[in-house]
């Protein structure tokens, strides 16, 4: 029977750019997504940013904007980070969109129609940061303890939802069902808040004082409170009430959010879904915070995390696999580029990189790049290996469920390190000389073993996956069910040489400047006389046709690009093309790229192929280009 997933993020303010925080919590929502659509099955992903309230208006009142303007601009911020960071997401909701509007409105019709909305008057102290009510309990001297901003004594005649009817089944609900809100340190969180009275829920907010909302559809001069609305878009996201969509994956949804937003979606969402006679979602993950220096990520302190910066300087790969590997979900962690680098030279240039890179090149050289079928000389070592292999597929699979993301990956890497020390004991290289029948078996079960890995790294590291999965020739469709049993690499198929996958970082800022930093045709100058090649050197050469997705100027240089460009899979190229071309101008163009170049850095910043371009007759630089659309991804022979 189809299974069906349904992975939400918080919808983000936009009352300000994204910042590490975000790109954590949707990378970790892609993640799952892209593990469960290995597992086959039928997944919707949804993001989006909340609009209204009042911390909008006011950010674009300081601004001299309008909220919309304000909303329009950062939304499409988010809009247009995703797909760099490798974000899948299938919706992109925005709360000032007509359908969302409508659904809002339809249910406060239907709870107030019900009798769990009443008219009454309200006092009580308000974090603009968090737009809720803080209670006495949770207010640390008068302030936030989240935003540390003294608190604001708001008292005005509002509607209110009745909240508090609704606790006894709450508490009830979460003891029978566990897991419910996971980890287990946040279900006791939210048992705590619940074990006293709760206030009812004031949803709106009189338009004398805030018009930037949803408007009541019972009395025009109010709007719907923020997180009232904003809740609710997990609902308009999939069509509620009618789509087909709705039915099929409310009942599977899984919310993730940071600790911040427990009690909205640990206690308001719940009963607002009770009183609306729809099922609760099936769980909510809440996750811990990057820190920075072990303090708190704030734009007061300066020490905001730009996530595109890190994504353009180590690669998308890189960034998206120290975000999963180094916080455990639940807990906090500290944010630093040393930590980053230390992890990517660990476990990526040396651990995994090296693996590949060394395997690879054993194969072209022994066998002339065809994968050798296994003799039939085998040893314990063999089958400890595939053995090994077996259990951390199975592992891997059952920790991902669980949403202990890192140890899904350490269960990945033991296996990446057993596949290093078989190599080191085999010795290839001896065997080559000695016993080719032995060398072939011990080959096979590298790859087999390489191809195992590269399959359990997709969700984490896509672009890796394929890049590696191509090498080795096995990047047909590639599924969960596919990946065992052990010996499904078919011999004879074609190995190619892998040049550094991750090359190694030295320090923080490095930079190296690298021939590639010149447009391919300057490169090409002068070779000497004799400059005939070999047809097979050419045909080591993979150039593709790519498609650019994005493209930005390099900060301090006057030359340098960064672009975003489809290849079959999103690579990044810095290309000294800057003088010729304005990057606005750059999207949807299609290029010539060479794309099987070692990965190289130019001014810290990765880079992984090599566009096409030649001199103009005036002198300048023009990319080399089709005269009709191109396949994008195919090969240029
Ligand atoms: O709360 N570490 O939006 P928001 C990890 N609009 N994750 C972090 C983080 C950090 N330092 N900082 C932020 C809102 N996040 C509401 C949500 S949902 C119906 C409405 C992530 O822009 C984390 O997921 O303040 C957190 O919950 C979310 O961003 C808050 O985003």
């Amino acid at each position: 029977m189809k299974q069906f997933f349904y992975v939400t993020t918080p919808i983000y303010y936009v009352n300000a750019k994204p910042h590490l925080g975000h790109v954590y919590t949707t990378v970790i929502a892609d993640v799952l997504a892209r593990f469960h659509k290995l597992l086959g099955e039928e997944v919707f992903f949804l993001t989006g940013t909340d609009e209204h309230g009042d911390k909008i208006m006011e950010t674009a009142k300081e601004l001299g904007t309008t909220p919309k303007a304000l909303a329009d601009e950062n939304s499409q911020r988010f809009r247009d980070l995703w797909p760099l960071v490798q974000v899948e997401n299938d919706r992109f909701i925005r709360t000032t969109e007509p359908d969302h509007v409508r659904t809002v409105q339809r249910i406060l019709q239907e709870v107030y129609d019900k009798g769990d909305i009443y008219f009454g008057e309200y006092g009580g102290h308000y974090c603009t940061g968090c737009e809720r009510f803080m209670t006495e309990t949770e207010m640390v001297e008068g302030s936030c303890p989240i935003h540390q901003k003294p608190l604001s004594f708001v008292q005005e005649q509002n509607y209110f939802f009745r909240m508090e009817k609704y606790r006894p089944w709450l508490v009830e609900y979460i003891k029978n069902n566990p897991g419910f809100i996971r980890p287990e340190r946040y279900k006791n969180e939210v048992l705590g808040m619940l074990r006293e009275p709760i206030d009812d829920l004031c949803i709106s907010r009189p338009k004398k004082r805030l018009s930037w909302g949803i408007e009541l559809p019972f009395d025009t001069e109010y709007v719907c409170y923020v997180w009232f609305d904003a809740l609710i878009n997990y609902l308009t996201g999939i069509g509620y009430p009618d789509a087909e969509r709705f039915h099929k994956f409310w009942s599977q949804t899984q919310h993730l959010v940071g600790k911040d937003i427990l009690k909205p979606h640990g206690v308001y969402w719940p009963t607002m879904l009770k009183a609306m006679g729809v099922e609760p979602y099936r769980n909510l993950n809440v996750h811990g915070f990057w820190n920075v220096d072990a303090t708190k990520m704030s734009k007061s302190l300066g020490n905001v995390v730009d996530p595109l910066e890190m994504k353009n300087k180590y690669g998308v790969d890189a960034f998206r696999y120290f975000l999963v590997r180094d916080m455990v979900f639940g807990l906090d962690s500290n944010f630093s580029e040393e930590a980053l680098i230390e992890r990517y030279n660990a476990d990526l240039a040396n651990d995994l990189g090296n693996l590949v890179s060394r395997s690879t090149k054993m194969v072209v050289k022994y066998f002339d790049g065809h994968l050798p079928a296994p003799s039939g000389q085998t040893e314990d070592m063999d089958r400890e290996l595939s053995e090994l292999a077996v259990k951390v597929v199975n592992d891997f699979t059952t920790r991902m469920a669980a949403l202990e993301l890192h140890t899904a990956l350490i269960s990945v890497w033991t296996l990446i390190s057993a596949l290093n020390k078989y190599i080191d004991r085999t010795a290839p290289w001896e065997l080559a000389k000695k016993n080719p029948e032995r060398l072939a078996t011990v080959m096979y079960h590298i790859m087999e073993t390489i191809r195992i890995v590269a399959v359990l790294i997709f969700p984490v590291m896509p672009g890796a996956s394929h890049t590696i999965l191509g090498l080795i020739g096995a990047s047909g469709d590639i599924s969960h069910a596919g990946i065992l049993p052990f010996g499904k690499l078919s011999p004879g198929t074609i190995v190619s040489p892998a040049q550094a996958l991750f090359p190694r970082v030295e320090k923080v800022g490095e930079s190296r400047e690298s021939p590639q930093a010149r447009p391919a045709v300057k490169a090409q100058k002068d070779q000497g006389t004799d400059n005939t090649v070999d047809i097979s050197d050419f045909g080591r050469i993979e150039i593709k046709v790519g498609k650019i997705l994005s493209a930005e100027a390099v900060e301090k240089s006057d030359k340098l690009l960064i672009l975003q460009v489809d290849v079959g899979r999103t690579i990044q190229i810095v290309a000294g093309i800057g003088k010729a071309y304005n990057p606005g101008d750059l999207a949807g163009r299609y290029l010539a790229v060479v794309t099987n170049l070692k990965p190289t850095k130019l001014m810290g910043l990765a880079s992984e192929g090599m566009l096409l371009a030649t001199d103009t007759e005036e002198g300048g630089l023009t990319l080399v280009g089709f005269d009709r659309p191109p396949r994008v991804g195919a090969r240029i022979r």
